[in-house]
């Protein structure tokens, strides 16, 4: 074969290699099976080769299907002819030589094999369900049979990825290799070894494991109860459940006929292009498209984190997270010593709930270091102001962020708002200054917005998204804009959930629609966990710089009452003591009632349909506004940040993606009617109308170039 394909098969002496090649994951895109069957084929038809080598080039063994295949017209070869199918029915051993990734498709083609080793850092995993399908080659019926139907269930539900070392305890790889091993040579010398073996250890033959489901009829349902609240609204993980049913039931070739049904169900579904589409947003996020090709990242090797209040902890917390050595400050011992007691309290819980190990919390501890002066941070390789959210706290900061920093070092602004070229522009060198958002907790959150100053260099820029996906973060960029684009596109839904309490709804309504829409808690209740107090500084903020800004009376007066959220035991609802749960508060609707009478706004009822536009339409027009400015490269960016910054549904794709299953057109008709009854907030964007009467899609929008 050539090297232009994407499947070679080589020999070393009686062993045959096939190697797949198809970068950067080797995903199973059209030809790379067919190349497999055929290497297959071509080895068995060898009398020289007595055992067989699966490996991948490159980073990984194979990533899976194509996914950017799945929802198209498919050409996919009848059950009994697949390469799983062609595994099966081979007389020679295949091993399969596992390294990076080895996930569904991928997994599925190892799992065919009859033997399969990993070096230390592979990771195995069925991560279909992320993508809204099953495991579709086999995975749901060969896993249960090699680990048993409960750990097989958990795997394939959950999607996550496992290391090579609990992969093999489970009992998926034969053989973790020693840190270092050459893979290929160590696998040939493995298949040299394997290669008498007779008769062949295939999977499907496998049925001592299935037992498990027997003694445990509950399992099923335990595992379909316990995601009943994570899982609402979504069809891939109860087929998944299904699917591993089936294998637990059926005989496998029966199995596999089932798959297919349970798959066919899903692959085009809302639901499956949604996740696929937040898939593919996620990578298209982190390019920047009109940044001068070959600009390298700065490394990050070393940080600093100015500011040890909550959110300056948990940046804190992000580094340390991964490896990254990094020093908080403040302005005074005191601050700094409550910053650490706080991220050493939040790790304690961490240990606690079981998801962190005690030893993993002393390593991540001792990558933080508390300072005093700017003079200990000067060698970062990048700093991180956190400092409160006020302009004159923040400006003399980066006086001395400019005085101190080394050369070459990576300025960044946490700020939610702030005009990011002002914090430049108190420094020499705003070339290398942006900004930072993270999200609260910022330990937990994944969206990175990273913000362009007027004068950040492209070679910052690039750094910030690095360093973003770097700690494990979801990088999208932001022009220079208030509120930047994720809580500038979030703006307008936070005043129109009150202003709908003007109008007749209740807190606890308005959330009820969100949730079920599919948001983890409804945006009241989301309030009172963040502080009351917080939404009305902003509000101030741009009722200051705003004079025809729509004030929000009963979210004031809330807080003028001391009703601050949980913190203050009573925000939108009331809590008890000790207690996270909201409860409905007949003060909060005494008060709406008041004030909508003062205010003389009529009451009515709304439907549920008519709660979830009034919120989301809101923002889809500022989000509109902010790409016919130039504020955000692409719609699907602003999907990136829903999903990542604040909780929306990720089977529902995004604010944007959402928006395009109602149409532009209806969008606008809807928005233009609110007008008209409204007035002035309900303004349709430019480009809104624009793409209505083109009968152009949000995520085709054109925005104007990046500012
Ligand atoms: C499946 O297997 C179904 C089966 O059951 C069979 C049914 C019949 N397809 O993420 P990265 C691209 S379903 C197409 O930045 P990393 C990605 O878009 C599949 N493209 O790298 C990006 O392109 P670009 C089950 C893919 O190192 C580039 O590769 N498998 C695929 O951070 C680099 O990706 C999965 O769901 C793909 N499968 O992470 C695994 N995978 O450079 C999906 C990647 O143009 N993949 N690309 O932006 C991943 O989770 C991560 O990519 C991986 C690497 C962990 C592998």
């Amino acid at each position: 074969m050539s090297e232009a394909q994407p499947v070679r098969l080589d020999t070393e002496g009686e062993i045959g290699v096939i190697t797949v090649n198809n970068p950067p994951v080797n995903a199973l895109s059209p030809g790379v099976p067919e190349g497999i069957v055929a290497a297959l084929r071509a080895a068995e038809a060898n009398p020289a080769i007595r055992a067989v080598v699966l490996i991948g080039a490159g980073r990984s063994f194979i990533a899976g299907a194509d996914i950017r295949q799945f929802g198209k017209n498919r050409v996919r070869p009848p059950l009994g002819q697949r390469v799983y199918d062609v595994l099966d029915a081979g007389t020679k051993p295949v091993v399969a030589a596992i390294h990076g990734y080895a996930l569904g498709g991928g997994l599925e083609v190892a799992m065919a094999c009859h033997y399969r080793i990993a070096v230390p850092t592979a990771k195995v995993g069925l991560p279909e369900v992320l993508i809204g399908i099953l495991p579709g080659g086999g995975g749901t019926q060969r896993l249960p049979r090699l680990i048993g139907p409960k750990a097989a269930v958990d795997m394939i539900v959950t999607g996550r990825h496992v290391p090579a070392p609990e992969a093999a305890a489970l009992g998926i790889l034969d053989e973790v290799l020693p840190e270092g091993a050459d893979l290929r040579a160590a696998a040939i010398a493995y298949a040299r070894r394997v290669a008498a073996a007779r008769p062949l250890p295939r999977v499907r033959d496998r049925t001592e494991k299935l037992a498990e489901a027997k003694a445990d009829p509950a399992l099923f349902d335990d595992v379909r109860k316990s995601i009943a609240r994570r899982a609402r609204n979504q069809k891939a993980p109860y087929n998944c459940i299904l699917a591993v049913e089936a294998a637990c039931t059926l005989p496998i070739d029966d199995g596999f006929k089932r798959e297919q049904e349970l798959f066919a169900e899903l692959e085009n579904s809302d639901e499956a292009r949604a996740l696929r589409y937040a898939f593919f947003a996620e990578r298209e996020a982190a390019k920047l498209p009109d940044l001068p090709p070959g600009v390298a990242p700065r490394d990050v090797r070393s940080a600093a984190v100015v500011g040890a209040g909550t959110m300056g902890g948990g940046i804190a917390m992000s580094f340390a997270d991964c490896g990254i050595p990094v020093k908080i400050m403040d302005s005074t011992p005191e601050a700094a010593a409550r910053g650490i007691e706080r991220i050493m309290a939040n790790y304690a819980t961490s240990v606690r709930r079981g998801s962190l190990t005690e030893d993993e919390m002393k390593r991540r501890l001792s990558r933080i270091e508390v300072v005093g002066d700017y003079a200990d941070i000067a060698d970062a390789d990048v700093v991180i102001e956190a400092v409160f959210e006020e302009m004159d706290v923040k400006k003399p900061v980066f006086r001395a962020l400019d005085r101190a920093m080394k050369p070459g070092a990576l300025i960044f602004s946490n700020t939610s708002a702030l005009d990011i070229d002002a914090l430049a522009a108190e420094t020499s060198r705003p070339g290398d200054v942006a900004g930072t958002h993270f999200f609260s907790p910022a330990n937990v959150m994944k969206l990175f917005e990273v913000v362009r100053g007027a004068k950040s260099s492209p070679e910052t820029l690039a750094s910030a998204m690095a360093l973003g996906r770097k700690i494990g973060k979801i990088p999208a960029m932001a022009g220079n804009t208030d509120g930047f684009v994720a809580n500038r596109s979030r703006a307008p839904f936070n005043s129109e959930m009150v202003i709908l309490l003007e109008e007749g709804c209740l807190p606890e309504q308005v959330d009820k629609v969100m949730v079920d829409f599919g948001y983890p808690m409804g945006p009241f209740a989301v309030g009172d966990l963040a502080g009351l107090d917080i939404g009305a500084a902003g509000r101030r903020r741009r009722a200051a710089a705003n004079p025809n800004y729509r004030k929000l009376p009963i979210a004031d007066r809330l807080v003028e009452m001391g009703r601050y959220g949980q913190k203050t035991g009573a925000g939108w609802y009331r809590y008890e003591k000790g207690d996270r749960t909201p409860h409905p508060d007949p003060e909060v609707a005494r008060i709406i009632r008041e004030t909508a009478a003062a205010m003389g706004v009529a009451q009515k009822t709304f439907t549920d349909q008519e709660i979830l536009r009034r919120l989301l339409f809101s923002s889809v027009n500022e989000a509109c506004r902010i790409l016919e400015e130039g504020k955000a490269y692409r719609a699907s960016d602003i999907d990136v940040m829903w999903l990542h910054g604040f909780g929306f549904p990720r089977y529902r794709g995004g604010l944007m993606f959402w928006a395009d299953q109602i149409g532009a057109r209806a969008v606008y008709d809807q928005i233009a009617a609110w007008h008209q009854a409204y007035g002035e907030r309900w303004t349709p964007a430019r480009l809104l109308r624009d793409l209505a009467e083109s009968g152009t899609p949000f995520r085709e929008a054109k925005p104007a170039p990046m500012t």
